[in-house]
């Protein structure tokens, strides 16, 4: 008879999946049936934090079955391969994690981050990392842009050890992921707040400021002292927006819904129409022109909704 359990990735690839069982971690080998099926439309079908049953007398062990996630963050596997790619399942937040300086701060990155983590229902947090760099206050902006976009922003120094207290106390007792552009220093912040931990950390490249892609694959790590996980990730260039249609990207942006409905249009994409609140509402700069630049940005790139035949012109006559 086979003995099974259930268990949580913690880390994993296309060939053998660590899992940690009551404390334990163990290695386990993908099945063939659950990757058949999936793997035409989805590269992973098991990612960090899903909670699997295995089997454990199997040869080698394997895992059998993912459970029903709580939820999930997809993206657009890369641009040649336009499967979904799942980030990470069964999480409380995310930290979005940006250096104001090497590499510079992108509001494309971190918007589109953002929106997917608002269509996906992951509760998100921004924290501008390297604040010792911050000679011009590039921060005070920013927090206010984000602010405005009714998010919580920290600000720390991984190098120089500041503003950790408030993060910790951000993640104490949940399952936080932290993600961003490769450089950032989402390794050092970890490093950071549990000595000990020793995750490698890479060197910023001189010439283009930016990062070198040292953490490779994401993993989940215990924090025992504040009753916590967290998910290092490798760092990103690029983020696709996955499973979101054109007419489901405005409700991404909360700071769009408090003008949204005096547009003339209830349809409007807030691009091209005429008399668009949210685009009086930018030139008036009480939204964020970035952030309305990363709108547009993604917008152009999605897909229109299925069978979308409302006309966005008003009848004639009207
Ligand atoms: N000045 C300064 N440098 C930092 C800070 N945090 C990290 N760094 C440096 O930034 C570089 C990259 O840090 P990592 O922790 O490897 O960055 P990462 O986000 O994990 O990068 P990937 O693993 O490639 O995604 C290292 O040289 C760190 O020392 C900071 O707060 N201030
Ligand atoms: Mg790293
Ligand atoms: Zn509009």
């Amino acid at each position: 008879m086979t003995d099974f359990a259930v268990g949580r990735v913690i880390r994993g690839d296309a060939r053998v999946y660590h899992v940690e069982i009551d404390g334990e971690i163990r290695q386990f080998a993908p099945r063939g049936k659950l990757f058949d099926t999936l793997s035409k439309d989805v590269k992973n079908p098991v990612a960090v934090g899903d909670r699997v049953r295995v089997s454990l007398d199997g040869d080698p062990p394997g895992v059998e079955e993912v459970l029903e996630r709580r939820n999930y963050l997809p993206r657009v596997a890369s641009s040649h391969d336009p499967r979904e790619q799942i980030l990470f399942a069964n999480v409380d937040q995310l930290v979005v994690l940006c250096s104001i300086d090497k590499p510079r701060f992108s509001s494309s990155r971190a918007d589109r981050i953002l929106a997917a983590c608002e269509y996906y229902e992951i509760p998100a947090l921004l924290v501008l990392n390297k604040i010792d760099l911050d000679t011009d206050d590039a921060a005070g902006d920013i927090r206010q842009t984000y602010e405005e976009a009714g998010l919580e922003v920290l600000e720390t120094s991984a190098t120089e050890g500041k503003g950790l207290e408030a993060l910790v106390e951000r993640l104490r007792g949940r399952v936080t992921v932290f993600y961003g552009a490769s450089g950032a220093g989402k390794s050092t912040l970890l490093n950071a707040i549990q000595p000990g931990l020793d995750l490698k950390v890479g060197k910023i490249s001189r010439y283009w400021e930016q990062g070198r892609h040292t953490t490779t694959y994401s993993q989940m790590y215990r924090l025992d002292a504040i009753d916590a996980w967290v998910v290092d990730t490798p760092g990103i260039r690029s983020f696709r927006l996955f499973g979101i249609n054109k007419a489901e990207l405005r409700d991404c942006f909360p700071e769009f819904a408090k003008y949204q409905g005096n547009c003339r249009y209830v349809n409007c994409s807030h691009d091209h129409e005429p008399d668009c609140a949210v685009f009086a509402a930018v030139e008036r700069a009480e939204i964020a022109p970035t952030r309305y630049q990363s709108y547009v940005e993604i917008l152009d790139e999605l897909a229109p909704p299925p069978e979308d035949d409302t006309p966005v012109e008003p009848p004639e006559g009207d």
